[in-house]
Formats: structure tokens, sequence, C-alpha cells
């Protein structure tokens, strides 16, 4: 959305703006000049960053819990912790399994991003099959030129007159003279895909006449088991969408309100996975101070009630060795069909959100 130089002032004041840019990575440019070629990351004062780990590990010692956070009950692998000040908010820290962030990683990279279900790659390239598989084999998605070339597809559909795209070994793009892009660069500038129902990010709302298959079972179940707890007994959550977000270095989601939803008592359900990220939640108003928490793989986050109303958003992922905090699924991912999984999650992180609409 286009924001007028005015605006953007105005906004560059709102407290949750000022967290952001708190937070944000930014680069030294009075590194020493020994380091002068490798660009240093500003260091940033992490010190009011709630850190639920180490909560965690303190109420389970000795029972002991910071002032404004309250334990709800342990009826997982770890217990669900909300905040006073935030009502409908819950984290609940590592409560998916190694197995779970694993194989989670992999569907993420793989089926999620898969037909019908749409991608940020859509709108300039219509459908793409196995941005992953292309990757691994060196391949390079051409525009296909050839007079055969369907004008009835689906890529037609999403991209008006534009012509359809496929995956070419880089030996045939030499022989063709032809737009090209390389599935390694895809796949480095996959940010979104969506599941179930499939949300229009133009018109923000839920587009009911797209194609799409039904979130995976194993998913869906997972996310109904997570919801209980921020549902009275009795209540079902349905989940019908999901977003999964995919960031690299650099990367970030500015604060917004997830409020295309019909039921709000509903949760969202957030699951973190890969590098180290640092979450901000403000309030009803961007005026309203965030407060900033780490979220790390295997993380679940819930927003229902009046923290479905609560600004949030993603001003950091940590991507270095000592701060991405991934040494988990680095001892899990040694198998060689595991090891571009591996190389894709050490230095990015996936969000899958996954919601019930109406
Ligand atoms: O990446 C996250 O943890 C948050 C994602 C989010 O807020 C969203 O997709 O609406």
């Amino acid at each position: 959305m286009y924001v007028s130089e005015n605006n953007r002032d105005d906004s560059d004041r709102t407290a949750f703006r000022k967290a952001e840019k708190k937070y944000k990575l930014y680069y030294d440019n009075n590194a020493s000049s020994k380091n002068k070629k490798k660009k240093q990351p500003k260091p940033v004062d992490l010190t009011e960053v709630l850190d639920f780990r180490s909560i965690l590990e303190c109420y389970l010692r000795n029972g002991a819990l910071p002032p404004g956070v309250i334990v709800l009950h342990e009826n997982f692998t770890s217990p669900v912790f909300s905040l006073q000040n935030r009502p409908g908010f819950y984290f609940i820290p590592g409560a998916l399994t190694m197995e779970k962030q694993c194989s989670l990683i992999r569907e993420s990279l793989t089926d999620f991003p898969q037909p019908p279900n749409r991608t940020n790659h859509n709108a300039m390239y219509g459908p793409i099959q196995d941005v992953f598989g292309a990757a691994k084999e060196g391949k390079v998605l051409v525009e296909d030129n050839s007079p055969n070339s369907s004008s009835e597809t689906d890529a037609d559909v999403d991209h008006g007159d534009c012509k359809e795209w496929k995956f070419a070994t880089q030996k045939e793009v030499l022989l063709r003279k032809c737009k090209s892009v390389s599935a390694s660069t895809l796949l480095r500038k996959l940010r979104w895909s969506t599941l179930g129902l499939q949300f229009d990010w133009s018109k923000r709302n839920y587009d009911m006449s797209l194609p799409h298959n039904k979130i995976p079972e194993a998913l869906c179940e997972l996310a109904k088991q997570l919801a209980k707890s921020a549902l009275p007994a009795g209540v079902e959550f349905n989940p019908e969408a999901a977003i999964v977000n995919y960031f690299g270095l650099g990367d970030t989601l500015g604060g917004h309100l997830d409020d295309m939803e019909a039921d709000w008592s509903k949760p969202i359900v957030s699951l973190s996975l890969g590098c180290k990220a640092i979450f901000l939640l403000g309030g009803k108003s961007r005026e309203d101070s965030p407060l900033a928490m780490f979220l790390r793989s295997g993380d679940v986050v819930l927003m229902a009630g009046d923290a479905r109303e609560c600004f949030h958003g993603v001003p950091r992922i940590f991507t270095d060795e000592e701060n991405a905090e991934i040494g988990h699924l680095e001892k899990q991912l040694t198998h060689e069909e595991d090891l571009c999984f591996l190389q894709y999650i050490q230095t990015s992180r996936i969000n899958i959100n996954i919601r019930q609409v109406f």
C-alpha cells in the first residue's frame, strides 16, 4: 500500500513503529576497518525482550513467575502461559516436538506451496509446481513461448495475458531465448503460501471462488488440540485457512491486525519453525507500546478474543549461528535427503498460522 511521506512521518512516531525500528536489522557502517568487507549487524538491546523459555525453566525449577505472567494449565508438553494485561494471548514454549518441527518444515517447503495453494509468486508466474524440488535440481523457470502453450490455463486466469511458465534445465534455457528465473531465486523469494480457503491479499479477504484443498488432516488435528487452551470446554476450533510465512535474512512482518475472520473468539494458532525471531504484541492502537518476546522453533502462540484486536508483527529474525537457536534441528536433519531442508532453515524462519474463517 502506498504511504505518503507525511503519513510515514506520522506512523514513524507511533509506539509500535518505534519498537519495530528498535529491533529491526540494521548494519553498522562504522564497523572496524578489519571487518569492512563483511557487513556487521548493529548491536541491539535485547534486555526488554520477554523470554518464555527462561520463564518456563524458572517456573519448572521453583514455581516462580515474573510479574504479569500467568500459568494457565499444563496439559501439553509445556505449560500454557498468558499475560495479565493481554487477555486472549497465550504462549506455549516448545509445544512442538522435534519430529513435528522437522515434518512441518519439510511440508512447508514441498507440499504447502503446491497449486491450488497460492503463493506470492502466483501474481507474476501463475501456479508453479514444486519450486523446492526444482531448486534442488538446479532448474530454471522459463516463459513458454511455444505456439502450443495453452491459453486456457490457470496461469492465464491468475495473471492476465502473460505466457505460461515452466521449469527447464539450464541447458534447455541456453538453447531458447526467453525470460527466465532460477528456481533457487524463487525459493529464496518465497514469502507466503496459503492453505485451505485462499486469501486474496489485494482485496484483503477470503476469495471463496478460488480452487482450494482442505488443510491437511494432521495440521488440522494439531491446530484443534492447541486451540483448546484458548477456548471454553466443549467449544471446537474448525481450521479452514492457514497462511505460511517464509522469512529470510532481514525480512520482517510489519505491525498489523488479523481481522478478516468472522468470529474473533476463535484463536489464530501460530506455529514457529526455524530461526529465532522477535514478536511484537501491541495493543488496540499503534500508539500502545508493544511487548517484545522471543519466538523459537517449536513455540506456539494463540491469539483469541481481545488479543485478536491487538497489533502484532515480526521486526527481526536471527539467522546467525549464535542466535538462531536451531541446534536441535541441525542434530535431527542429518539424513542425506534432509540436508536441503537443513540448508534452507539454517538461515530462515517459517510461521504457519491457522484460522477458522466463519
Ligand atoms: O510470523 C509470526 O509469528 C506472525 C505471523 C502473523 O502475524 C500473520 O501472518 O498474521
